[in-house]
Parts: C-alpha cells; sequence; structure tokens
C-alpha cells in the first residue's frame, strides 16, 4: 500500500472498514454528498503549515491525522509534554470534550432503533419531574434546541479559577441539571439552537435510565467494543488519562500567565456532555463508521443529519455538527473543547475520509480558528 510520511508521524496501515466502504447516502438540500474519491488529496503540508501556526500562537502541541480511504496521513508538531520536551505523537491519546455529544447521541439513537425510546417524546415521560417544562422533547435536547441554559457559562467565567473549583469535584447528573434550572431557558421548546451542556447532561441521565447501566458501559457495550477503539476510555471520577497521552495545559485569561497544566481532572462538569478520552486514530474510526451507517439504522442517521442552521458554516444535527467548507464539501462531526484540548473531529458524508485535528491547549481562540484550517487542508486539499 502506498501511504505518506509527514513531519515527525509514522504512517498506519489501511483501516479494514475502509474496504467495506458502501456509496454515498443522497442527501436532498446539502450542498455535498461526495465521496473521498471525488475530493482532491489532502493537502499534507497545509496540515503542517496550519499545526505550526497553532504552536506559534501558544499551542504546545498539535497533530492531524487524516485518513483517506484506510490510507492515513499523519502531521504532529510540538510537544505533549513541556516538562520533558517529549514531541506529541498521533499515537497520544487525549481529552476529547465535547466529541463525546457524538457518542452520547449514537446510544440514544440506538435506543430509538430498539423502540426503547421515541425522540419526540417529552424528557419528562422517561425521568418524570427533571425539567420544568413536559414539552421539552429528546430530540430538542440532542439538536440543542431545549432551552435549558448552560451551566458551565458560569462555572468558567473565570478559566483557571474557575477549573480549579471543579478539577477533582464529583457531581451527580441531578446537580449539574440543578445548576442550569436556577437560569431562566434561553428559549422556548424547540425554538431556537442554543448549544448547552445541560442537554447532553440530559442525555447522559437518559442512557443510564434506560438502559439500567452506566454511560461508561453503555458506551463500552455499544460503540467502543464493536468498533476496537482501544485507546477510547470513559474513566469518570478517575482523574487520570490511562496509558501514553498528550498532557493538557489551559490558558489563564491573563495575558502573559504561565499555562496551566490541566491533564488531571475528573471533567465531572461534563460527564455525557464531554469526558471520554480517545485517540485521532478512534476519532477517524468512530466517524467513518458513524457517516458509513455502521452505528445505527438508516432512517436513524437521517434524523441525527437533519441540520438546523447555527450561522452561514456551520449547522446541527443530533449530536452532530456539518461544516460547510471553502470549497464546497459539507463535513459531518464534532468540536471538543475541554481545559488544556481542542479537537476537530470530522468526516465527509459518505465516511470515506476523516480528519481528527487535536491541540493540547484551550481557551485560546486563535488557536481554535487556527486550527479549523485543517479542515480545509484535509478535504478541500490545496488551494
Ligand atoms: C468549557 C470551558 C467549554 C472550557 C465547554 N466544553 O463547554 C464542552 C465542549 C465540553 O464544547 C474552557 N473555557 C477552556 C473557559 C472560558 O474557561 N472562560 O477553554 O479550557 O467541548
Amino acid at each position: 500500500m502506498v501511504s505518506a510520511t509527514v513531519g515527525r508521524g509514522a504512517v498506519l496501515g489501511a483501516v479494514a472498514l475502509s474496504l467495506l466502504a458502501v456509496p454515498a447516502r443522497a442527501a436532498a438540500g446539502e450542498r455535498d454528498t461526495s465521496a473521498a474519491a471525488a475530493l482532491p488529496a489532502p493537502d499534507t503540508a497545509g496540515l503542517a503549515a496550519v499545526l505550526k501556526s497553532a504552536v506559534a500562537q501558544g499551542a504546545p502541541g498539535a497533530l492531524a491525522r487524516v485518513d483517506d480511504r484506510g490510507r492515513a496521513h499523519l502531521v504532529t508538531r510540538g510537544v505533549a509534554d513541556r516538562a520533558t520536551g517529549r514531541a506529541l505523537s498521533t499515537d497520544d491519546r487525549f481529552r476529547v470534550g465535547s466529541v463525546t455529544k457524538t457518542f452520547s447521541a449514537v446510544v440514544l439513537l440506538q435506543l430509538v432503533d430498539e423502540h426503547r425510546l421515541v425522540l419526540d417524546a417529552p424528557v419528562n415521560r422517561y425521568l418524570p419531574g427533571l425539567l420544568p417544562d413536559d414539552r421539552i422533547t429528546v430530540r430538542h435536547v440532542l439538536g440543542h434546541r431545549s432551552g435549558l441554559y448552560d451551566y458551565t457559562n458560569d462555572m468558567f467565567a473565570s478559566s483557571v479559577s474557575g477549573f480549579e473549583a471543579v478539577r477533582t469535584k464529583v457531581f451527580t447528573y441531578r446537580q449539574l441539571v440543578a445548576l442550569s434550572l436556577k437560569k431562566p431557558r434561553t428559549n422556548a421548546p424547540g425554538a431556537a439552537y442554543a448549544y448547552s451542556n445541560t442537554n447532553f447532561v440530559v442525555a447522559g441521565l437518559l442512557i443510564e435510565k434506560l438502559t439500567g447501566q452506566s454511560v461508561r458501559t453503555a458506551y463500552r457495550n455499544r460503540i467502543i467494543e464493536p468498533l476496537k477503539l482501544a485507546d477510547t476510555f470513559y474513566v469518570h471520577p478517575d482523574t487520570a488519562i490511562p496509558g501514553r497521552y498528550a498532557r493538557g495545559y489551559l490558558t489563564p485569561d491573563t495575558a502573559g500567565a504561565p499555562l496551566v497544566d490541566a491533564t488531571a481532572q475528573t471533567v465531572s462538569w461534563a460527564q455525557s456532555a464531554g469526558a471520554i478520552i480517545s485517540s485521532a486514530r478512534d476519532l477517524d474510526v468512530f466517524y467513518s463508521a458513524l457517516l458509513k451507517g455502521r452505528l445505527m439504522s438508516a432512517a436513524r442517521l437521517a434524523e441525527m443529519e437533519r441540520f438546523t442552521p447555527v450561522n452561514s458554516t456551520t449547522a446541527y444535527g443530533l449530536g452532530l455538527r456539518r461544516r460547510d467548507l471553502s470549497c464546497g464539501v459539507s463535513v459531518y462531526g464534532h468540536t471538543g473543547a475541554v481545559q488544556g484540548y481542542y479537537t476537530y473531529a470530522f468526516g465527509t458524508k459518505d465516511g470515506s475520509r476523516s480528519l481528527t485535528a487535536m491541540a493540547n491547549t484551550s481557551n485560546n481562540g486563535k488557536v481554535l480558528d487556527t486550527l479549523a484550517g485543517a479542515l480545509e487542508s484535509a478535504f478541500c486539499g490545496k488551494r
């Protein structure tokens, strides 16, 4: 197999799943249904330039891994650990933040397939009295259209002290929902998109109620084991990342203040909204499998891919984002922002090409914006 080596990265072999590629599904009203074969080749020099600028803007390290029909393109820059100077590797595990939301949505959509959950049913049918409004449905929650206030706005108003106050805390889901309900709803049920972690805390409660299992067990049995995601873990409330990992560095709000090593934390403030640990390979495999229709029925995937516009270039489905790139290609996945780590994980509509990009810092808008350029390089090719 021909493959490319770029930067410090080694090259991996074909991903078995890619051998089973299915044709792109038709999608009315969307800009792109193309297979990776119809896309320009990934621009690995462009990826390297993106990672270089992310590091120049303050990220200790940054990585990108493109899986193009089983052929991996790996690029890294900078370090996994500022104390030892160890170079970042695309094999390093990291905290994926809200990419977790897609995992939670997948579990719930599988439960819909199993006739154990109805998307348009009120959340309160399954969790009586949890929410103050019986009109809030499961679909509203998974699409961030519930109007439930995002409690993390207040929790992290001050980034470092807010983080240190919760770093080792263990919350119940209901405590997090209660924090949200102290504030008025941001919109009437279904009326508007408003991103809120509270929605995916409710998703975690639904998973535990309907399966009788912890989300940890549900992720493992339904996604991690079937896809053989050997780098993917949900360890809450443990604070350590197992095995080999990139350390994560939170950027303080005060300019010039030193980065804060945020690696060890419970992530209890996010749980089913953001506490999964994974790797670039596993996220590429996960989104490829999802978009190829391997994790749920075609009908459920179509519901996940019914998008509400967010702005001129992004839209949100059910635990799934769409980003419309400058070349007219749309990609599907999620972003993540947890203290110390920014992640982008997206794939083409047919799942035949996927990208994971990660920088091991957060609270640095320049790095976040720059890293988005990895999507352009991965899916639009040389421009
Ligand atoms: C939490 C704060 C952001 C991150 C969040 N993350 O909702 C979810 C996601 C799980 O979308 C923190 N920002 C940072 C601040 C801002 O503290 N004052 O950037 O590390 O992934």
